[in-house]
């Protein structure tokens, strides 16, 4: 892994860049990673409140855990990082993808216009029971099972999030834009979690000639061996003033 100390990424005018950001590009905002020491999971199992089987077993939990989120989301403001990646959008156009793994709105508050949140979004819900009713915008928060609105077939609204042994979104689309991308930065993720774990090696055997790839983050990901650059720091300071155009 060549560890960089460089402070340009250089984007020349055929390249196409893919970023997929996680947790660690919100943390800036006081908004809690998961892995991380005091983190959202620190302490707690995943299985409680991010799988199908919690959402059967504890719904009421399931709700509370994310009407928090919720609170903690709109209480926070898009930082630097977030504002460096609406920039770059604005340069680039339609040669910029972004994909997030985030559920929170940072990058939407951040002037960010196009966005991919392949594990979903904290200020949606949709049916338990996918009948067919559209997905709705819901900012409310929901303490107990009594408060959580039921959808038009009678079943209850559900969290518009991808929990772990759910399918994510966009899955195609996604796929056909880290095929065509000549670079892909990711921004602020552990590595834990997949596909999107699997991206920067998709990109690097993508036919044609491999993606560049670019971690930034203050410490080195599980998957660190993928990458060709790894820049070590926060991502709200290292992104801002990081892209040279060629
Ligand atoms: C900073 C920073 C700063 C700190 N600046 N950085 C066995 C092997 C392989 C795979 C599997 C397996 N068993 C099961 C699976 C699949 C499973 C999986 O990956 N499990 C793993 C635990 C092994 N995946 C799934 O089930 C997924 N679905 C799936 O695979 O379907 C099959 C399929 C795929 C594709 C096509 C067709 C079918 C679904 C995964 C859903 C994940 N959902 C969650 C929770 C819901 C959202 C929510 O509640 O918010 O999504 S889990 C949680 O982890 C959340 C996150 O989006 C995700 C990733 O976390 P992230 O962002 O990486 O956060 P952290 O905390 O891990 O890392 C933070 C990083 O920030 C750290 O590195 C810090 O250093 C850094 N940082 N400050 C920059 N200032
Ligand atoms: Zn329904």
């Amino acid at each position: 892994m060549p560890a960089s100390s460089q402070n340009k990424i250089r984007i020349g005018s055929h390249d196409r860049v893919f970023v997929l950001t996680g947790a660690g590009i919100s943390a800036e905002s006081g908004l809690k990673t998961f892995r991380d020491d005091g983190g959202l999971w620190a302490g707690h199992r995943v299985e409680t409140v991010a799988t199908p089987e919690a959402w059967e077993h504890d719904p009421e939990l399931v709700w509370q855990f994310y009407s928090q989120r919720r609170r903690d989301a709109t209480a926070s403001e898009p930082n630097a990082a977030h504002r460096a990646l609406a920039q770059l959008e604005k340069q680039l156009g339609e040669r910029f993808f972004l994909c997030t793994q985030n559920v929170d709105d940072l990058h939407e508050r951040g002037g960010s216009a196009n966005i991919v949140h392949m594990h979903g979004e904290l200020f949606k819900s949709r049916c338990e029971d996918d009948c067919g009713s559209p997905i709705l915008a819901d900012e409310g928060n929901y303490e107990s099972l009594d408060e959580v609105p039921r959808c038009k077939c009678g079943s209850r609204i559900r969290p518009h999030i991808v929990w772990f042994g759910e399918i994510p979104l966009e899955m195609p689309r996604i796929e056909k834009e880290i095929e065509r991308c000549t670079m892909l930065l990711v921004v602020g993720t552990s590595g834990a979690v997949y596909p999107a774990a699997s991206f920067v090696h998709w990109a690097r055997r993508r036919a044609g000639s491999p993606a560049q790839t670019f971690y930034i983050g203050p410490e080195a990901p599980l998957n660190v061996n993928a990458f060709t650059e790894v820049i070590l720091g926060k991502a709200g300071e290292r992104l801002p003033g990081l892209f040279e155009m060629e």
